[in-house]
């Protein structure tokens, strides 16, 4: 069958299915985003105002957090020079006022939970029950209508509420978001890839903050959940993890004890022991998703320091290269599913077997190419539409180098008692922006893949 042929066969099964997966469990994190869509001559003005010197060097070297004007400016720079993304907590509360004041040009639900609940309960509409650690207005009115949920607890009793319906007036948690396109110049620099930095004036998300009705009532919360995603760990230090992941591995201990399965989403954890701590945890998870530079960052921890430089190697990212970093991974982990997504295509590697786990991807895959093209995906029509969008030339090769390596057929191979899968996607070539596509993939496969099985 021809890719197309399998895309359309895919997505008509995941479609039809959705309604039997039953309740999904999202968390920890959840933030407003605040999109601005850099302008040059702004950011070269803004950048000279507070003086080159106080600015440049953080192009070259990101801080480890951003406390000051001339930092924080420094690493937008940063961010596009290398064409990289990259998170930072904005501690100081000038320069949290400063990107205020500098202002936005959208408001988007944010955080991975935010992103996947929206996705899942209010495009899918498969119910979901979501970790927001703090409700302010703006943030209950960035969630779309649907059977979304969070838990609200009201004389020791716990009841599940639509956000906007929760009627608290917390805090406002704000990424400021600077997102830029490829070819994007700024003094010398030209952006290689469009991307973004991420300014956090956050103090919830950060420190993985967990509310008390999810710590004084998991046990009935895992009891409405087939299925949950936890993320959010990323941003946690060697300073601050312990209490977050104490009691994390608890609500994982209560799920697996239900049988629910649980997938981690991996975003680049700056922090080495944070790191290594999650990879310790990773067997009691299903399912991790990740993409190359975090593949890579868990090979450097795991002592394979020549794989993690063969995934930073090549563009297209080479996937034999992948596919040892991923036996490595299910070997020492005993993970039952690694999904790996780059710039072109998908592999998932699975203790168990089926054309499920491939069709899942490439419902992610078009689901991906809809949130590139649209920003905000907002109904499952808009995800079929992305069929038009053409699969990426530059898969072929890699599909070519599974085939002679691996035997793979159709998409699949069977590699040590593990199963393979590829995907070749559907590459937006003017993307609107780029937040948030990672988890739209993830949480699409995921669950995708149960509405399959
Ligand atoms: P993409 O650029 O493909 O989205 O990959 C994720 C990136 O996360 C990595 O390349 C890495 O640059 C980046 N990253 C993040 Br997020 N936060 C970072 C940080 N604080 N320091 C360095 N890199 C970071
Ligand atoms: P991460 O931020 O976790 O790297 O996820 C981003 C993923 O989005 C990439 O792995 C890539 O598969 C996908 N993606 C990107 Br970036 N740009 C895309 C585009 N223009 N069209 C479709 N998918 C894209
Ligand atoms: C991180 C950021 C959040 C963003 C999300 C997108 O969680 O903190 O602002 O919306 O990534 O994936």
């Amino acid at each position: 069958m021809s890719w197309d042929a399998l895309y359309s066969s895919a997505f008509d099964r995941v479609r039809k299915n959705l309604g039997k997966i039953g309740g999904i469990l999202l968390a920890y994190n959840t933030n407003i985003d605040a999109i601005k869509y850099l302008d040059g001559n702004d950011l070269e003005r803004r950048v000279e105002t507070v003086g080159e010197d106080e600015v440049l060097h953080y192009a070259g070297e990101l801080p480890r957090m951003v406390e000051n004007v001339g930092q924080l400016l420094g690493s937008i720079l940063w961010s596009i020079k290398h064409g990289k993304a990259a998170e930072l907590f904005v501690e100081s509360c000038s320069t949290r006022f400063y990107m205020r004041e500098w202002g936005w040009d959208e408001l988007r639900m944010g955080g991975q939970v935010g992103i996947m609940a929206n996705l899942l309960g209010g495009v899918y509409n498969v119910p979901v029950i979501a970790h927001v650690p703090q409700v302010s207005r703006l943030q209950a009115g960035l969630f779309k209508d649907g059977p979304i949920y969070v838990p609200k607890a009201e004389n020791g009793k716990l009841e599940l509420v639509h956000p906007k319906e929760f009627q608290a007036d917390e805090e406002n948690c704000i990424h400021y978001i600077y997102e830029f396109p490829r070819g994007f110049r700024v003094f010398d620099f030209e952006a290689p890839r469009e991307n973004r930095f991420i300014g956090a004036a956050d103090d919830y998300n950060p420190n993985v903050y967990i509310r008390p009705e999810f710590r004084e009532h998991f046990e009935e919360i895992a009891g409405r959940a087939r299925l949950a995603i936890i993320s959010g760990l990323q941003t946690l230090t060697r300073k601050n993890y312990r209490e977050p992941f104490e009691e994390m591995v608890r609500h994982l201990e209560i799920l697996n004890a239900r049988d629910v399965p649980v997938h981690l989403e991996f975003a680049f954890t700056q922090d080495e022991i944070v790191r290594r701590s999650l990879i310790d945890v990773l067997g009691q998870f299903h399912s991790v998703g990740l993409n190359e530079v975090e593949l890579a960052s868990i090979m450097e921890v795991m002592g394979e320091k020549g794989l993690a430089e063969k995934l930073l190697a090549d563009d297209p990212v080479d996937p034999i290269a992948v596919t040892g970093a991923m036996l490595r991974l299910a070997e020492r982990t005993s993970v039952r599913r690694i999904h790996f997504h780059t710039y072109g295509y998908y592999l998932a590697l699975t203790d168990y077997k089926g054309d499920f786990v491939r069709d899942a991807l490439l419902f992610a895959a078009l689901a991906a190419a809809a949130k590139a093209k649209l920003g905000d995906v907002r109904s499952i029509d808009a995800v079929v539409k992305a069929m038009d969008v053409p699969v990426n030339e530059r898969a072929k090769t890699v599909e070519e180098r599974l085939a002679g390596e691996y035997g793979m057929k159709n998409g699949i191979a069977d590699i040590n008692g593990y199963q393979l899968s590829f995907a070749p996607t559907k590459v937006v070539t003017r993307p609107k922006s780029t937040v948030g596509i990672g988890d739209t993939i993830s949480s699409s496969a995921f669950v995708g893949e149960f509405a399959l099985h």
